[in-house]
């Protein structure tokens, strides 16, 4: 039985890729430079992949911004905007990715989704009639021999073509009802040069990834998958054909029939395929890669019961035909425990990270193939000591929260007055004008606002120096939000690192990490937090900064919280108890919170779910149980306050036809959602929808430094109440202002104003 691990972070233990990127982009390093931090990179992680005994080592899935950009970047799928501008290919494969203002260029980056139901970002492929597919280069060869040159063979990973077209999307100039699928026939000679050429290379295997084959969609795509493989299959390495985060459910009896050598399968999200995969392929000559060990999360692997699905694989297969790896690529995991030096031990001894887990998937796989070594015998029973450990500790978790869980009533989810007759009475208390301003929390994180938070971590600042410096942000927020005419006001969150970070560290039942980052999009990366038992509340969170900026004030100050789901998709969860047991724990916590902030005299308060729709299961048929307590949590929440209490929420994105519904039933009193770059469909569907309580969607985009015009504002909101009732509209921006300097913040908010006023004298 072999080992495989199907991908690797691409940060570095010293985040060494991150910091050389961004110097590169500030011109502080050459693309030569940037080139050998990423070859020491590369050479480490193989390396040390290596040295715990994987046979199967992935190359060619590093990246300096993203895998699905590299492969865009690869196969010519560059858009026009980026062609011709007499830049360097690293700068175009960047400029495609973040967007490039400098001399003479000025074009926006590419639009991001997110990967899957990941905290992943990658750069959508942009595809037309046009499209020009050409081989630019072979990232696939080039790392293969790079790592053969060190002495290490790989098993070359590369993104399959079906995945390709379908993640991408048609192009503004692609002709109405342009599908990109049509460019197959296109695209599949290009991949049989780059499959041959690494068969040419020594290359005894490829690992094509095609996840789109955990989707409902895929089932439509039999002739497609057929035709790709088919033709593909004569002049590659073996294929091993890779899908992961969900179950391949009836696609399995289309892909057993492919010309395929190997089929990978995620049996941490989905171990209950294995019996359908297992008759599926069982006349086949198929190998099957088990994915045992989780890519999604930081626990430890359950050796034995990993072993028993390792076992049921080999009775019909046998032990020739199995492959033990990771669920997914350890993209989603962080590096290395080794860099964490403040866990305690018995914490290390629960968790597992991308380096650990090479190690777990070498040991399942020695097991499962007989071995007597020594080695494998100790670390079989040491897992079994951590694995019992961690599951006493888990039986001392808080019995008190567990009661709490267990008595939710529905009463507890409803607010005391439907929606109309809170509408009046909190009219009353805000005293807020028609068409109310107001942002979406956040003002610009300056460079003095992180020095200081970093100074405090290094004690070159004492608690009380900080808060007092935190105050004097919060002082200046509040009066610049007083002299350009905001009517409710916010704090600006100085205070806060990252929005789901700032509440781990505050609530019980949280360990947090030094270095354990993860890569949300390009050079950006976040640090989960991890639940690691039940959660509660030991202390109010945000109260004394809310009130403190309320007591600055006689306009009213919002208060800003991150929602339980939110929370929850962007923290690594436990596994032994329910992300929906998880879910209404924070939402209790956070029920307390929003109570305790209404008694400090605080009326309005935003409770955020961006990731709500992130966390949709992949498959259609588990929506609704996830939606419902998904939305459950979020009422819970927020629904503990009297009428006149207001409560928000903000969605960082547009895409609302699927969770429509949903939206509607969380009940909040205004939602603000990102609409500015949106045409006005997304309001048509609103008012399709009969949506019933307020909502201001943004104004303006944040995110780029560009300042609307005053006009450009007063055109969006027309154009708004041409669609939605005047007595529902708020008038914000569309997200938060942490990234932006103070000085296009400034002039835009002047002119959000000043729209907003012209709205009162138009509408009256
Ligand atoms: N928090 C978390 N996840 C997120 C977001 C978030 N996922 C979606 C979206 N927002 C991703 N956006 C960002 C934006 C900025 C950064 C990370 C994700 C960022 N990271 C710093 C970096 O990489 O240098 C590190 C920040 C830190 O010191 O903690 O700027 O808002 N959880
Ligand atoms: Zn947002």
């Amino acid at each position: 039985v072999a080992s495989s691990v199907l991908g690797f972070p691409r940060i570095g233990a010293n985040r060494e890729v991150k910091k050389a990127v961004e110097a590169y982009w500030a011109g502080k390093i050459s693309a030569d430079e940037l080139t050998k931090v990423a070859a020491e990179v590369k050479k480490a992680s193989w390396t040390s992949v290596k040295a715990q005994g994987v046979d199967f080592i992935p190359s060619g899935e590093f990246s300096l911004y993203d895998h699905v950009l590299d492969h865009s970047a690869a196969f010519n799928v560059i858009p026009k905007r980026y062609q011709g501008l007499g830049l360097s290919p690293l700068d175009v494969y960047f400029a495609m990715g973040r967007g490039r203002q400098t001399e003479g260029v000025d074009v926006p980056a590419s639009e991001m989704k997110k990967w899957f139901d990941s905290n992943y970002h990658f750069v959508v492929p942009e595809f037309s009639e046009e499209t020009d597919f050409k081989l630019n280069f072979n990232k696939a060869v080039e790392e293969f021999k790079e790592a053969k040159a060190l002495g290490i063979t790989t098993r070359p990973v590369v993104l399959g073509p079906v995945s390709f077209l379908v993640l991408g999307k048609a192009a503004k100039e692609a002709k109405p009802g342009f599908q990109p699928i049509s460019l197959l026939p296109k695209l599949l000679p290009l991949y049989k040069t780059l499959l041959a050429d690494l068969k040419e290379a020594g290359a005894e295997w490829v690992q094509v990834d095609e996840p789109i084959l955990v989707l409902d969609s895929a089932a439509g795509l039999e002739k497609e998958f057929t035709s790709a493989y088919t033709e593909l299959a004569p002049v590659a390495p073996k294929i091993l054909l890779t899908t992961y985060f969900a179950r391949l459910d009836t696609n399995v009896n289309f892909v057993a029939k492919l010309p395929i050598a190997g089929l990978h399968i995620d049996l941490d999200r989905a171990p209950a395929q294995l019996e359908d995969v297992v008759k599926a392929i069982k006349d086949t000559k198929i190998v099957l890669s088990l994915g045992l060990v989780s890519g999604r999360n930081i626990w430890k692997t359950d050796f034995t019961a990993a072993i028993k699905l390792g076992q049921q694989a080999i009775e019909t297969l046998g032990a020739d035909r199995v492959i033990v790896a990771t669920s997914s690529s350890l993209l989603h995991t962080p590096v290395t425990l080794a860099s964490e030096k403040k866990l305690t031990e018995e914490q290390k001894d629960w968790f597992s990270f991308a380096l650990e887990k090479a190690g777990e998937v070498t040991t399942i796989a020695a097991v499962l193939s007989g071995s007597q070594d020594a080695a494998v015998a100790s670390a079989l029973e040491a897992n079994k000591a951590s694995i019992a450990k961690r599951r006493a500790f888990e039986q001392n978790s808080d019995d008190t929260v567990r009661k709490r869980v267990a008595a939710i009533t529905d009463d507890q989810l409803e607010r005391r007055s439907p929606f109309s007759v809170r509408k009046e009475i909190q009219a009353k208390t805000l005293n807020l004008p028609k068409f109310p301003t107001t942002t979406i929390g956040s003002f610009p994180q300056t460079k003095e606002i992180r020095q200081a938070r970093a100074k405090l971590g290094k004690g070159e600042l004492t608690q009380e120096e900080y808060d007092e410096f935190i105050k004097k942000e919060i002082e200046t927020v509040v009066r610049f939000q007083e002299k350009i005419g905001l009517d409710l006001l916010v704090h600006g969150e100085p205070e806060r690192n990252d929005m789901v970070q700032y509440f781990g560290e505050l609530l019980n039942g949280f360990v947090f990490t030094q270095n354990a980052w993860v890569q949300s999009y390009g050079s950006r990366y976040v640090r989960p937090p991890i639940i690691v038992s039940d959660v509660s509340r030991p202390t109010p969170m945000t109260v004394k900064w809310s009130a403190y900026a309320q007591s600055l004030t006689k306009q009213p100050m919002k208060g800003m919280l991150t929602g339980p789901v939110t929370i929850l998709n962007w923290s690594f969860p436990r596994a032994d108890v329910s992300r929906e047991i998880q879910s209404k724990q924070l939402a209790l916590a956070l029920r307390d919170e929003v109570v305790d902030l209404e008694n400090a005299g605080i009326h309005a308060i935003q409770v955020d779910e961006p990731a709500i729709r992130e966390g949709l299961p992949l498959r259609r048929s588990d929506w609704d149980a996830y939606l419902k307590w998904a939305v459950d949590s979020f009422k819970l929440a927020t629904a503990g306050v009297t009428d006149k209490l207001q409560t928000h929420s903000h969605f960082c994105y547009s895409d609302f036809d699927d969770i429509f519904p949903s939206i509607q039933r969380l009940d909040a009193d205004v939602i603000s959602i990102e609409a500015s770059k949106a045409d006005m469909k997304l309001l048509n569907t609103f008012k399709q929808y009969g949506y019933s309580n307020q909502i201001g969607p943004g104004v303006y985009d944040i995110h780029s430094p560009r300042v609307p015009g005053g006009q450009e504002i007063k055109d969006r909101l027309k154009s708004m109440l041409d669609i939605l009732p005047d007595s529902l509209l708020f008038v914000n921006p569309d997200c938060g202002l942490k990234t932006r300097g103070w000085k296009e913040t400034e002039a835009s908010l002047v002119n959000l104003v000043e729209g907003a006023k012209w709205a009162r004298e138009n509408y009256a």
